[in-house]
């Protein structure tokens, strides 16, 4: 295997990882001259991401069970290839911490945090526990498991005040959750959220919490290193989703005061030394009248890091190698300053009314371009968009020097941009760009599934 000094680069990374996300890390690499190798499964084989690297291995059929998420597979790739490092992109394999533990094992660096922290946020009681131990203001609920005593339960339920959320320790990003209106729903709701768990998760554990009825996704992008320098990238405002899907991300959140998101991201700073946090991170808070509560830390690069990127200058991905390497954070947080803003339309292979995926051969395809505008997409003319994986196709991203220039800019990017052959969302991005409620911003969770609700009784 090919060795590598203290703080020098990689030679070779592999990407295990397929998409917009395999491209992104490929070119953080190209430009930090290290090689790459991309693992593939038969789908992806013509990819145009694939040709563009310096090596690539292809490791199983289609479904993603035997192919992005075959475990030894990966790890063979890298051996053959004398990779050094492996980048697992954002789903797969990127929160799985026995991957990473196999990774280093086999003598490879895992470029994400270490195995061990990504074990701590999995469980979604035990980082709720460390996180509120290391200052970060939490959403009040049980401290930790709800006990099997039921009366204990309803003890701890009358004290939080309906409405409360019973949620999975092993769930997350919106899995194995249930919101209870009243006592007499409450024990049955345990039972049934405990057994989905243990069925889903393989552990019955459940916590509970107060449930807000109107918060904002606002999570903050965190970047540190071995050596306990760690800073904060400021925040996105991810409120704009459906069905846990979010379709619109933006940096800075609308209308709220700096000097709270200072506070909140000094905390996290507090927090990431506190556990000796290494790599690329994001604390998700909800926000709801003027405060935040933490609810899960995500250990992986995001979908939406662009936006964080074009209002900061800096490349997260880029740094995420370079700390995984050893090296030093150069960057301080005096350094950090947001400057302007920047929307993210995730564009889906989908029906823009129904939702439903619409994989298929992209017939004619034309990305925007201008002033502010950058495009993170892997699909070409004539690219066959498999229908094994998620439907995103790639995202169009709009920097300007206020929200009101980003959204202008938005607009007249989409509606340069062609995608025939598949439906797309675009339509959606559209008359979201032209939603009063949207322009004025700040809107909830629950903003966008309440207007397709509203569409559908006047459609
Ligand atoms: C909540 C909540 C309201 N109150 N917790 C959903 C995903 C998971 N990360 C946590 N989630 C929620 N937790 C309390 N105490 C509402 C949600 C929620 C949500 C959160 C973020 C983004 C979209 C969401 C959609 C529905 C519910």
């Amino acid at each position: 295997m090919a060795t590598k000094s203290a703080g020098q680069l990689f030679d070779k990374v592999l990407i295990a990882n397929r998409g917009e996300i395999a491209l992104r890390i490929q070119r953080a690499c190209r430009e930090l001259a290290i090689k790459t190798v991309v693992v593939h499964s038969e789908a992806d084989a013509d990819a145009k991401y694939v040709r563009l690297a310096d090596e690539s291995v292809c490791i199983g059929p289609p479904p993603s069970a035997q192919s992005y998420l075959n475990i030894p597979a990966i790890i063979s790739a890298a051996e053959v290839t004398d990779a050094q490092a492996i980048h697992p992109g954002y789903g797969f394999l990127s929160e799985n911490a026995d991957f990473a533990e196999k990774v280093e094992k086999s003598g490879f660096v895992f470029i994400g945090p270490r195995p061990d922290t990504i074990r701590l946020m999995g469980d979604k009681v035990n980082a709720k526990i460390a996180m509120g131990k290391s200052g970060i203001p939490c959403v009040p609920g049980s401290e930790g498991a709800l006990p099997d005593d039921p009366k204990e339960i309803v003890k701890i339920a009358r004290a939080v005040k309906y409405p409360v959320i019973i949620k999975a320790a092993g769930g997350g990003g919106g899995r194995g959750m249930r919101v209870v209106h009243t006592e007499a729903a409450l024990l049955p709701a345990v039972s049934l959220t405990r057994s989905e768990a243990g069925a889903a998760f393989g552990n019955p554990t459940v916590y509970l919490e107060k449930y807000l009825d109107k918060p904002r996704h606002i999570e903050i992008q965190m970047l540190a290193d071995e050596h306990k320098n760690t800073v904060y990238l400021f925040e996105r405002d991810c409120s704009m989703q459906r069905r846990h899907q979010k379709i619109i991300e933006e940096a800075p959140a609308p209308g709220i005061a700096l000097r709270l998101l200072t506070r909140i991201g000094e905390r996290c700073v507090e927090a990431c030394r506190k556990i000796g946090y290494r790599g690329a991170g994001t604390f998700e808070f909800l926000y709801q009248d003027d405060e935040f509560f933490f609810i899960e830390m995500n250990t992986r690069i995001q979908v939406e890091h662009p936006v964080t990127e074009m209002i900061t200058g800096i490349d997260i991905v880029q740094q995420q190698i370079r700390v995984a390497a050893g090296q030093r954070l150069t960057i301080r947080q005096r350094d950090i300053v947001r400057r302007g803003h920047a929307i993210e339309c995730r564009i889906n292979a989908e029906d823009p009314d129904t939702f439903a995926p619409s994989p298929g051969r992209i017939t004619s395809y034309h990305a925007p371009g201008g002033p502010g505008i950058r495009v993170d997409s892997h699909v070409y003319h004539n690219y066959f968009v498999p229908p094994n994986y998620d439907s995103m196709i790639g995202k169009v991203i709009a920097y300007g020097d206020t929200r009101e220039q980003a959204i202008a800019r938005m607009r007249v990017a989409l509606s340069e941009m062609v995608v025939e052959g598949i439906k797309t969302n675009i339509p959606l991005h559209q008359e979201l760009l032209l939603d009063d409620s949207f322009l004025r911003g700040g809107t909830t969770i629950h903003y966008l599934e309440q207007r397709m609700a509203k569409r559908k009784q006047t459609a």
